[in-house]
């Protein structure tokens, strides 16, 4: 494996040839997220000492997997990395940017009792987050995957994502972060089973924080989608040495704060697609070239209803060419109506 020095890459692997990366190879892995068709044996050793998420979320397309195996994404740094464990969090960092992975049960409503299960689990999730954070000083969270079970489901008067974002906006506010403007890129999705899982990444460089114009931002979303708005950007624009990564928050077919086109799956996926050009364009003029285009994306797309699959993948076809790189995940998307979702990644040399 040959990289350019200061370099970040993603790329895609099968959880076997992941499994048989060889130490060399192993050294430059950042950290992973490995999604498994269920079940997934959490008291199994991860195959190598990485950060590696698993999320129980079986892949439709865009790889062929054996029924065992799993589509694991992977982040690659060619520089000397450093790893270690702080609290429940595992991480590497390589002095420019810092991967890390979370873990927790919804064991309990807190010391108050005030909070849901899943509410406090994760403000407890992102309490450690922010505090390997100052420890390892990575201050600038650039993107964050937000992974948990039955996330449309509704207990305690209240529906599940609503609960993780009363819990993250609490962590954010006690760690005293930003929760308007600069904010991190993130997604939030439903898996198969299993518990909160979160993977990070932060740098030591602020990331620029982007908003799509078509769509009001996450954070002022009213209040009829909850009693906390979601705490995510659009996107981020992170500097890495040499290169500039892009990273798309997951995109729905959302305009202003609406979901358009409820029960039309590829009127969904053309807004999408709309939605992400959007996003692209303000990217390129803060670059002040045209470095983005859909056809360059690393695409991850989720699907609630696995028959809609074909239908979604023939408007990318259409709309991106038939060449796109894009991994197919069944995933609960987080509102009811959405049927499908789509995050992406790029990274250019400046
Ligand atoms: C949306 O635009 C769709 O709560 O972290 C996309 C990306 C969505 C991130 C999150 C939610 C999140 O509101 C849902």
């Amino acid at each position: 494996m040959s990289m350019p020095l200061e370099s970040l890459n993603n790329c895609r692997l099968s959880f076997s040839e992941f499994s048989q990366l060889g130490p060399e190879a192993e050294s430059h892995v950042l950290g992973a997220i490995g999604y498994f068709a269920a079940p997934l044996n959490r008291a199994a050793e991860t195959p190598i000492d990485a950060p590696f998420l698993r999320v129980s979320m079986p892949a439709l397309a865009g790889m062929p997997i054996a029924p065992a195996d799993a589509v694991c994404d992977v982040w690659l740094s060619a520089s000397a990395l450093t790893q270690g464990q702080c609290g429940d969090v595992c991480y590497r960092h390589d002095g420019n940017t810092l991967f890390g992975v979370i873990e927790l049960a919804e064991t309990d409503a807190g010391p108050d009792a005030t909070s849901t299960p899943l509410q406090f689990a994760t403000e407890r999730a992102y309490r450690q987050i922010f505090g390997v954070l100052e420890t390892l000083g990575y201050p600038f969270l650039f993107r964050l995957w937000n992974y948990m079970a039955d996330i449309n489901g509704h207990s305690h008067g209240q529906e599940r994502y609503r609960q993780f974002n009363l819990g993250r906006q609490d962590a954010f506010l006690a760690c005293r972060r930003d929760v308007v403007g600069n904010v991190p890129a993130a997604c939030a999705l439903g898996s198969a089973s299993g518990p909160l899982t979160i993977a990070f990444m932060a740098g030591r460089q602020a990331p620029l924080a982007l908003e799509n114009p078509r769509q009001i931002s996450a954070y002022n979303y009213p209040e009829n989608y909850g009693p906390r708005s979601p705490t995510f950007s659009r996107a981020s624009l992170v500097r890495l040495g040499s290169d500039e990564v892009l990273l798309i928050s997951g995109t729905a077919s959302i305009v202003g704060h609406d979901t358009l086109h409820a029960g039309d799956v590829q009127a969904q996926t053309h807004e999408t697609l709309t939605n992400l050009e959007a996003i692209i364009q303000v990217a390129n003029l803060q670059a002040k070239q045209p470095l983005y285009s859909l056809g360059h994306l690393f695409f991850r797309v989720y699907v609630r209803h696995s028959v809609d699959v074909a239908a979604i993948q023939d408007v990318m076809d259409q709309r991106i060419g038939a060449s796109f790189n894009a991994v197919f995940l069944q995933a609960d998307v987080c509102r009811q109506d959405l049927l499908m979702e789509i995050e992406a990644s790029a990274s250019r040399p400046v």
